[in-house]
This record gives structure tokens, sequence and C-alpha cells, in this order.
């Protein structure tokens, strides 16, 4: 059974907690022969008001603020109704979802209430558990085993050595051996190990209820196209699980597993979470015209909410997106200031004004265009930010800040200078508590802007 846990903090995004990496290891268990759950406790979304914990207490000045946080939460399930779902399924193995550092304290709680109730193997797996396996497994007992990186590449060994190596577990051990799998499946199997081609296989969408996951009126759904990204922006982890080889899916693949989504679950609208969709230009085009010319994509939304970058897109790629079914886009921009941007490494072959070009054809396409601004980042200053904005805001787009965190495993974590008190305590890895100051931008510059650009925002939004 495989569980995504529920979390704390002032909001979530409810339209993007599509359980994609849970839904892979769904899968991988599936092609080794175990009955599979997947449990999302955050979706129906539910939240309950909880107290700010004390260390935050400087952000209670604020909480009145129309444009700031109003509350605390916890969203999701409680442990009592999460014990149910477990009891009732009797799971030999449990997986927990385990991506965010900010959240680790709710992995943590649930695992220890899962150890006391439960006799079964539980394991954590995500982008978090993969930055540190190690302090896990020291700091929460009850976690029986840390599965890092791509599920398909590491948990088959991790079920092979826990389940065929002396450990215990229900039913026939059989089923584990590995050679046994790859006669029945070869094709799935990388040649050179035993670990799965992630290409060759599909989440499995099928074990999860498709008309919870909605944007609006429409059932939408997440997926991957590629892994990987062959940048090292000095602010980014993603290469801890997918590293820097990008790896595309056969056109063909994704678009049979579009059409899964579309007949079966009646998805309309295709979210991609790749790292960098659109960085193969030859793939993505030829995606888009895959798309275009199949009758049953009519009227289909297709979105890319963890953004693209926009050095890797041209007009022609645009118009080819638009007559595909993207109605938004969501660029990074990170920083208004070149010299930053390449500090931090961004990729910008083709100079740094070309995201303006990327704008004004995008608006000509009549796309709506958001942008995303890190706010906080070292050599930053308030100035630059209310620049940037202004001049994002003039050419009619959204300006969304997003407040630097620390992310472990990225440059930046490496060699910024941190107090160690924030360092050291996971859940300050979260923009939502304005953690990180910097010599030109204090925490109260920091909220200010943040509740500048909100009431921005707000006044700018069409009627
Ligand atoms: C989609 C997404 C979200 C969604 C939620 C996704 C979800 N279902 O929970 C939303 C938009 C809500 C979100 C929010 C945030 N996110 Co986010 N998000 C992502 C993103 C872009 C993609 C995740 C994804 O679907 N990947 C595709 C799937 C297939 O990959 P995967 O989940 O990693 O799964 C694979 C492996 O990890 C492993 N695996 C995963 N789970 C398990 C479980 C088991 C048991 C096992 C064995 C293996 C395993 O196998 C899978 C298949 O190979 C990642 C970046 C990334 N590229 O992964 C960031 C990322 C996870 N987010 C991150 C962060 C920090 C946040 C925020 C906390 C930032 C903030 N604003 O403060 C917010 C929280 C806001 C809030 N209050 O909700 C960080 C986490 C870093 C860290 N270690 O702390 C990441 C890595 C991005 C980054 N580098 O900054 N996020
Ligand atoms: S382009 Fe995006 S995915 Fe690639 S390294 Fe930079 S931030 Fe990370």
């Amino acid at each position: 059974m495989l569980l995504q846990p529920p979390l704390e903090d002032f909001y979530t995004t409810p339209v993007r907690l599509y359980p994609l990496g849970l839904l892979y290891v769904a899968k991988v268990l599936e092609i080794y022969g175990f009955e599979v759950a997947v449990f999302d406790c955050l979706t129906p979304l539910k939240k309950k008001k909880i107290a700010l914990p004390e260390k935050w207490a400087y952000l209670k000045p604020y909480l009145d603020n129309p444009y700031f946080f109003k509350n605390y939460y916890r969203f999701g399930l409680e442990k009592e109704k999460i014990i149910e779902a477990i009891k009732k399924f009797s799971p030999d193995l449990i997986g927990l979802s385990c991506s965010f550092a900010a959240y680790y304290r709710c992995v943590e709680e649930l695992a220890e209430v899962i150890k006391k109730n439960f006799s079964c193997v539980l394991i954590v797996g995500g982008n978090q558990a993969s930055c540190f396996p190690g302090e896990i497994k020291a700091r929460t007992p009850a976690i029986d085993g840390v599965v890092t990186g791509q599920a398909e590449i590491s948990l088959p060994s991790f079920l092979q050595s826990y389940f065929l190596e002396g450990n215990s577990i229900k039913g026939d051990s059989d089923q584990f051996l590995l050679e046994e799998v790859e006669t029945k499946e070869e094709n799935i199997f990388r040649t050179d190990n035993n670990c799965l081609d992630w290409k060759k296989i599909w989440p499995a969408h099928h074990l999860i209820n498709p008309n919870y996951y909605r944007l609006g009126q429409k059932n939408y759904a997440s997926l991957q196209a590629s892994r990987g990204c062959p940048y090292h922006c000095a602010f980014c982890n993603v290469q801890v699980v997918f590293g820097h080889q990008p790896d595309y899916r056969p056109v063909r693949s994704v678009i049979e597993e579009m059409k899964f989504l579309l007949k079966k679950h009646r998805v309309r609208i295709f979210n991609f979470e790749d790292d960098n969709l659109s960085f193969n230009r030859d793939w993505f085009e030829e995606f888009l015209k895959e798309v275009i010319k199949d009758e049953d994509f009519r009227g289909i939304e297709l979105c890319a909410m963890n953004g693209l970058n926009y050095d890797s897109l041209d007009e022609e790629i645009l118009s080819l997106m638009k007559q595909a079914g993207f109605r938004k886009l969501d660029l990074p921009l990170v920083s208004g200031q070149p010299e930053i941007r390449k500090k931090l490494k961004r990729p910008e072959r083709k100079g740094s004004d070309y995201f303006w070009d990327i704008i004004r054809w995008a608006k000509r396409l009549g796309f709506f265009i958001t942008a995303y601004l890190i706010i906080g980042l070292p050599g930053q200053t308030e100035e630059e930010i209310r620049e940037t904005a202004a001049k994002l805001w003039a050419e009619g787009v959204l300006a969304t800040p997003s407040i630097f965190y620390l992310t472990p495993g990225s440059e930046l974590y490496q060699i910024m200078s941190v107090p160690e008190e924030i360092k050291n305590d996971w859940d300050m890895y979260r923009s939502s508590v304005f953690a990180l100051e910097t010599e030109n931008l204090s925490r109260e510059k920091l909220i200010n802007l943040f509740i500048y650009f909100r009431q921005q925002n707000l006044a700018r939004r069409p009627p």
C-alpha cells in the first residue's frame, strides 16, 4: 500500500497533487506480482486549522494583512481514518512518499503511527528520501528502508534483497524472483542490469479514482514524457533523482498513455511534470504534431505547470503548442537581472533578452502567461525585483513570486552560508516561512514584497 501523507502549511496547491511518483512505484510493485493500493491522504483535500508553530511567531503580525496567509493548516486525512484504510487493505509492505524536507515531520509522524499499529515493512522514497537516506534512517527507526532515486531503478534491488534474502513477508516469495519476471516481461527490463526501463512502463493510473483529480469541471492527470535535465542551475536539485541526462519516451507511448487517460479516466487536461519537457526540440515538435493531427485530442488542454525553459522555445514551437492545446504558458524567469541568472547558471543560449521575445510571440498567439520569479536569491535587490515585476505587468504577464528556500542537493545548498538553526531544521525548507535572509533582503522586506505581488496580481486579475 502506497500513501501520499498529509502535510502542514499555510497553503497547498490542490490542482497539482496528482500522486504521479507513487503511481510509478505502484507499477513497479505490480510488475513484481504485488497487489497494490494507492491511498492519497490529500485527495479529496480536507483541511483543518491548527496552531502556528511557535518558531514562526514572527509571521503573526502579518496574518491580519488581507494579502498575506490567514491560517496555518493540516491538510489531509486524520490519522484514525488512515489507520482504518490500512487495516482494510492489510498490506505486507507500506511505502510513503517522502518528497519534501518541509513536510518530513508529517511523514515521520505517520511512520510512527503505522509502526505502532502494524507489523508490515515500511519504506519511504522520493526527493527528500533521496537527499537524506542516512539521516532519515538514523532519525526515524520506524522506517525500515529508505529507497533512493527512481523507483524503477532502486526498488527492484530493494525488493530482491529484502524479500529474497532472509526478511519475512507473507505470501509466496517465488514471485519476487527477478529471473521469472524477466522472462514474463522481458522488454521492460534494461539489458545491462536488473532495473526497469521507466520509458517502457506507464504509471498505474488505474489505481486512483480519476474523478478526485479535477481542475474546474474537468478531470486532469499528470504525466512525464521525459526525465532529467542537462543544466546545472544552482538552486535546483532535480538531478538527485533524475540525473543530468535527458531521457525521452517514444512519442507514440506518450500518445497511447494520453489516449488511455482520455478514454478510461475522461481526462481533458494533461499536465506534464517533466524537468525539461521542451529541451529536445525535435522530440517536442514531433509530439505536438502528433497531438494536433489526432482527432481524439480535439478540445483537450495541455499544460506544463512545472514550467518550460524559455531558452528552448521559439515562435514555431509556440504556435504548435497553441494548436496542440496549450493555453497557459508557465515560464520561470527566476530573476530579471541577467548577471544573477548567469551566476545561477541558467541556460541562456539565445541571449538575455530572449525571454522578452518569447513573451511577445506568446502574447500574439493568445497564451495566458505566468512568469515565475525567485525572491530572496543571493545578490538580488528589492529595486531589481520591483522593476522586473513592473516590466512583466506592463507586458500583461502575471508575475508570481516564489520565496527562495533551501533545496538540499543543490549547489547553493552546499555553498551558501546559512545559520545552523535554519539548516538543521527541515521544517524551514519552504517558501512560506521566509527563512532565508540576504544582505539586501531582510525577512521584513521579503514579506512586504510577497504582499505587494499578491496585491498587484489581484488588482490585475481579469474580471
Ligand atoms: C509536482 C510537484 C509539486 C506539487 C505536489 C506534488 C505531489 N503530488 O505531492 C506541488 C505543486 C503542490 C508542490 C509543492 C511544493 N514543492 Co514540489 N515538486 C513537484 C515536482 C516539480 C514534480 C514531482 C513529480 O511528480 N515528479 C515526477 C515523479 C515521477 O517523480 P517523483 O515523485 O520524484 O517519484 C520518483 C522517485 O522519487 C521515487 N519515489 C517517489 N515516491 C516514492 C515512494 C516510495 C515508497 C519509493 C520506493 C520511491 C518513491 O520513484 C518515483 C518514480 O521514479 C518536484 C520536482 C521533481 N522534478 O520531482 C518538486 C519538488 C518535489 N518540490 C519541492 C518543494 C520544496 C515544494 C514546496 C515545499 C516548495 C514551497 N513552495 O515551499 C511546495 C509546497 C507547497 C505546498 N504547501 O503544497 C522540492 C523538494 C525538495 C526537498 N527535498 O525538500 C522539489 C524536488 C523541487 C525542488 N527541487 O525544489 N510540488
Ligand atoms: S533548467 Fe530547470 S530542471 Fe534544469 S537544472 Fe535548471 S532549474 Fe533544474
